[in-house]
């Protein structure tokens, strides 16, 4: 098995990101394509092929490539971002994209980006956000259900996406910040383990392999996953998340 990770330069533009729950604080560019940088490597050391997009200097926010699909093992599904600024991302994002897998398209007026799609076993769960609307959640359904996957949504309040508020760190265990996630949400059968309260933006973890890669700034939250006996690694995305991003948006994961 070949795990592909597919990433994109940060922007020259990230400074006019879109930001929903965030004031805007200057992001130092430099800084920013270090981290992003090291977060490469860290996943070619965890045994991802990168395949790195070159740099869209009109696209603020393309370095989030997980918005413009949903890959799953049998198709991927390229979006159609609920932020205007970022429907042109879906473009490369899907060129390349077409080697690996059969593609299917949102399209108007349905929204919907991958940040909203969490994967547990043969569910996706899809936030309905400010970004995920209800004909979009639709349309994915229609794409994936011929291959077995049935779409759980949930509204979500507080939060930009669903794996702002959620992400998978095991087959079997969710990571979660309850405070953005509606009860009961998810499947109960499901482990869950809570995030630091002092961390509030610690739910998104980019799970490879067997292998948590949580934020620098997290280091309760990430000792709490440590003690449950996972293994981790911390990455220092500081100024990403500056534009509202964290660990998952920067890659789509692809196994062949
Ligand atoms: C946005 O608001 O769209 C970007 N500034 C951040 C997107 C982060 N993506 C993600 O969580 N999947």
């Amino acid at each position: 098995m070949t795990r592909i990770a597919i990433t994109r330069a940060v922007s020259r533009a990230i400074a006019a990101c879109e930001l929903t729950h965030l004031a805007r604080e200057p992001i130092d560019l430099a800084r920013a394509r270090a981290q992003h940088a090291r977060y490469e490597e860290v996943l070619r050391a965890l045994g991802c092929e990168v395949r790195a997009l070159p740099e869209a200097p009109g696209l603020p926010d393309s370095v989030f490539v997980e918005d413009a699909a949903v890959v799953l093992d049998e198709i991927a599904v390229i979006t159609r971002p609920g932020a205007v600024s970022r429907r042109a991302e879906t473009v490369t994002v899907a060129e390349a994209l077409a080697p690996l897998r059969t593609l299917a398209r949102i399209t108007a007026p349905a929204t919907l980006d991958g940040g909203d799609v969490l994967r547990v076993g043969r569910t996706l769960h899809v936030g309905r956000s400010g970004r995920s609307n209800a004909e979009g959640i639709a349309q994915l359904a229609a794409c994936v259900a011929p291959f077995g996957y049935r779409v759980a949504p949930l509204a979500l309040d507080g939060c930009l996406h669903l794996k702002s508020a959620v992400t998978a760190v095991g087959p079997h265990t969710l990571l979660v910040q309850p405070r953005w996630l509606p009860e009961p949400a998810l499947d109960p059968a499901l482990e869950r383990i809570e995030v630091d309260p002092d961390e509030p933006f610690a739910a998104n973890a980019l799970m490879v392999g067997t292998v948590v890669v949580v934020a620098e700034a997290h280091p309760r939250t990430r000792r709490r996953l440590e003690r449950r006996g996972f293994e981790v690694r911390a990455v220092d995305v500081s100024e990403l998340a500056k534009a509202e991003g964290a660990l998952t948006c920067c890659s789509l994961l692809i196994e062949t």
